[in-house]
């Protein structure tokens, strides 16, 4: 009996946690998930999924926060279709700083615990038959140095693995 009420409790809170549409303010919605860019501070790979990942959500500030308890933190962002590389192509042009230096956006995609074994920040693994979008002859690990891959404004939108130390814009999601 308790474990039938345990599993009735679990899903209950997912679905109440799945039906909060609403993400918090400066956050924006894209398919269930919360997205936001961030131009300032530009930050290497470590500091920027440091930074999406001490982002405090604010919590109850609004009756959707009260009720559903948003507890995950946020993680540089993971791409997984070609609507959602879109939307943060979008996102970085719309909300980008002109000039010549912002042209590429850091996404939470890495090979630097393995080379070629590319992992996104939220913990899973880039494999053979999920989305992905390099642009052509890359990744190429240039110099043995790219390990940390950024969408390419001027390409479409597609990926290129660059240096983890250099600073650039990013987008967590959570
Ligand atoms: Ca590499
Ligand atoms: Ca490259």
């Amino acid at each position: 009996m308790k474990v039938v009420l345990a599993i009735v409790l679990l899903f209950s809170v997912l679905a109440q946690s799945y039906s909060c549409r609403v993400c918090p303010v400066f956050w924006t919605q894209f398919q269930g998930h919360c997205y936001r860019y961030f131009g300032n501070p530009r930050l290497d790979f470590d500091k920027a999924q440091d930074y999406c990942q001490n982002y405090a959500i604010p919590t109850g500030a609004d009756d959707c926060f009260s009720e559903c308890s948003w507890s995950k933190v946020a993680n540089l962002v993971t791409i997984e279709s070609q609507a959602e590389n879109n939307f943060t192509r979008d996102m970085f042009i719309s909300l980008r700083h002109p000039g010549k230096e912002g042209q590429q956006v850091r996404i939470g995609l890495t090979d630097k615990a393995e080379e070629g074994k590319w992992v996104w920040a939220s913990g899973s693994v880039l494999v053979e038959e999920r989305y992905k979008y390099w642009s052509d002859r890359q990744p190429d690990n240039k110099e043995g140095n790219q390990d940390c891959a950024v969408i390419w404004q001027e390409h479409e939108g597609e990926w290129d693995d660059q240096d983890c130390a250099s600073t650039r814009p990013f987008i967590c999601e959570f």
